[in-house]
């Protein structure tokens, strides 16, 4: 194969860049099965419309969120400290990780949600029911979206992937983020930075003020996001490129996680990405559902990801370690390193 220019090379990274794949989910069903595994083989991401989770229940918990973050911050600290679910504001972990926003931590189960939400609103009642609604919907939707993995890698056990999530026991979390307006002095614009070459400087340390979510990737299964208009999401690509996600509020995010890459031998990779500050002089709200398995599911390749010409990467762990060890890790860690064999 012959060397190619510096300049096609930029060329076929700008032009992966600009196309994170959209899935229109009301599609035929095989072609959006193909159409996923490829975005998880290639991005480790994708947008997904026609997604079948009503407008009445995505806005009710924006309006709740709101409500929420425009208390004053003694109260909303009553909520908190996330240690490890309720209200944090700038420190992200326990490891000296900041941020330029606020959040809530919840674990995504009815009862844990009804207990919390007194913390969160002065009719708990109604703020439970809202986060309850919206969690079964995107639980839903993540197991489908398993589903038509299942599919699409053609394994024996089709609803192998969505049981994990599926179990009254799954550990997954919610997440609500709010990233308020940069109100800093303004920096001077550089077209340069709009693809830019991944930089691990760039990404926490150079610029800390406009981060607003450190570079990571999330140690569970599958995360579905969802924001507001405001954007700031980044993803990296295989290439080490930072690509702007534009902000859809009719769409949702998907994003691999790390359990998903050790699952598939690594024929999907978890998508590191984070948050810039946001610019503009609205604030930004994304939610997101974390789908991860209970904490005493066995995690290890999926034995048809495994060949001769495959060998399997990972060696078994459950997910409460992996869980504690990506927890006991900075933002930016590498932690599936802990779990493969060398
Ligand atoms: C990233 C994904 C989820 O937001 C999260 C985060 C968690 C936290 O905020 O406490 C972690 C981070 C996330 C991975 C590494 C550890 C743990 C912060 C951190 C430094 C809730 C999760 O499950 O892992």
């Amino acid at each position: 194969m012959g060397v190619q220019s510096p300049n096609l090379v930029r060329i076929k990274k700008t032009c992966r860049a600009l196309g994170v794949p959209t899935i229109d989910l009301s599609m035929d069903r095989n072609l959006v099965s193909q159409q996923i595994i490829k975005a998880c083989e290639e991005y480790g991401c994708f947008r997904l419309t026609n997604h079948g989770v009503s407008n009445a229940i995505i806005s009710k918990i924006e309006e709740e969120s709101f409500d929420f973050f425009a208390k004053p911050a003694v109260e909303k600290h009553q909520a908190g400290p996330p240690n490890p679910f309720g209200y944090g504001c700038k420190t992200i972990g326990f490891h000296g990780d900041r941020g330029e926003l606020e959040y809530i931590l919840l674990e995504a189960n009815p009862s844990s949600v009804s207990q919390r939400s007194i913390v969160f609103s002065d009719d708990p009642a109604k703020f439970s029911c809202v986060v309850n609604d919206y969690v079964q919907a995107v639980r839903g939707l993540t197991c489908d979206i398993l589903d038509l993995v299942a599919e699409g890698l053609s394994l024996g056990d089709k609803s192998v992937l969505s049981r994990l999530i599926k179990d009254v026991e799954s550990d997954a979390i919610f997440r609500v983020n709010h990233y308020p307006p940069f109100d800093q002095t303004p920096k001077v614009y550089n077209p340069a930075h709009k693809f830019q070459l991944h930089d691990d400087k760039m990404a926490n340390n150079g610029d800390p003020s406009r981060v607003g979510f450190g570079e990571h990737s999330d140690p569970q299964i599958l995360t579905i996001l969802r924001s507001n208009d405001v954007g700031g999401l980044q993803i990296c690509s295989r290439d080490g490129l930072w690509i702007p996600i534009p902000p859809n509020p009719t769409e949702f995010c998907v994003l691999v996680g790390d359990t998903f890459q050790a699952l598939t031998n690594d024929r999907f990779k978890s998508v590191r990405h984070r948050v810039m500050a946001n610019s503009s002089n609205k604030p930004r709200l994304s939610m997101m559902f974390f789908g991860a398995p209970s904490l005493n599911a066995r995690i290890c390749p999926l034995p048809e990801m495994v060949s001769s010409h495959n060998p399997t990467l990972y060696k078994p762990f459950t997910w409460c370690e992996f869980k504690k060890a990506a927890y006991s890790q900075r933002l930016a860690g590498r932690r599936l390193d802990l779990f493969t064999y060398n």
